[in-house]
């Protein structure tokens, strides 16, 4: 018998968004429809992607290059890739990932200014043509996601960034989200959990069709 090959979801927004929040729901629902499901983050997700995700997110490493912070990520995922997320769709389960290769091009493109040609050749190089079927961009107001996230305490070395780079970031989202709306889905973060959960469950009704139950 064959199996067929299972479903690759990410998840992206700005910092606050809600997407630690809405992974727990999205989670029950996958599960609840008999799907079996690996939830993975980057940078991290794997021994070697949580040590690069330890390094990039340091606030005492503030003199990382921006050059040297985009291929870190891309190292991150070119492991998450090969030991996680590609093996997993090849015995059939679905995998959801919160951020992917979007977030290169949102923060190290748009935020750090890092060419978009370079961003794209490691994406063929690290990600071997493994792209998500769906991707959940959760789009909220710079000031709301960071209102939510102060809550929070120390900030990382990437929160610690000014406004406007965070307003850099949410515009290249948001300009990938226009460039393919068949693979992007633009929720208003800005909802209530609930209704968050319910825009993003609908979202993903269409790949329920092809599951087996
Ligand atoms: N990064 C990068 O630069 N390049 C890359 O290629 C990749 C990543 C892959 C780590 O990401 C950092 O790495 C990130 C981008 C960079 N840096 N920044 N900034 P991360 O995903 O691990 O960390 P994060 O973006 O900082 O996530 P976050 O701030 O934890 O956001 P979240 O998971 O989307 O939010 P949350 O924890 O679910 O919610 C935050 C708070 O808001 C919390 O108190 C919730 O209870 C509350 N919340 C959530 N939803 C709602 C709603 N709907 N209403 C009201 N309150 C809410």
């Amino acid at each position: 018998m064959t199996t067929v090959r299972g479903k690759f979801i990410s998840l992206e927004g700005g910092e606050g968004a809600g997407k630690s929040t809405l992974l727990a729901g999205l989670r029950e629902c996958i599960e609840g429809h008999g799907i079996e499901l690996v939830l993975t983050r980057e940078p991290g997700g794997t021994g070697i992607g949580e040590a690069v995700r330890s390094i990039v997110l340091d606030p005492l490493h503030h003199g990382l290059a921006a050059e040297t912070e985009l291929l870190l990520m891309f190292a991150s995922r070119s492991q998450l890739v090969r030991e996680v997320i590609e093996p997993a769709l090849r015995a059939g389960r679905w995998v959801l990932c919160d951020r992917y290769v979007d977030a290169s091009y949102a923060y190290q493109g748009g935020g750090r200014g890092q060419p978009v040609e370079r961003i794209a050749e490691l994406e063929r190089w690290a990600c071997d043509g493994v792209q998500p079927e769906l991707t959940l961009l959760l789009d909220l107001p710079v000031a709301v996601g960071r209102a939510r996230a102060a809550g929070r305490g120390d900030a990382d070395r990437i929160e610690v960034e000014a406004d406007a780079f965070f307003e850099r970031v949410r515009a290249s989202y948001r300009e990938r989200a226009a460039a393919e709306p068949g693979r992007f889905r633009v929720i208003d973060a800005s909802q209530t959990p609930a209704a968050v959960l319910l825009a993003a469950t609908r979202a993903l009704t269409p790949l329920f069709g092809e599951a087996p139950r």
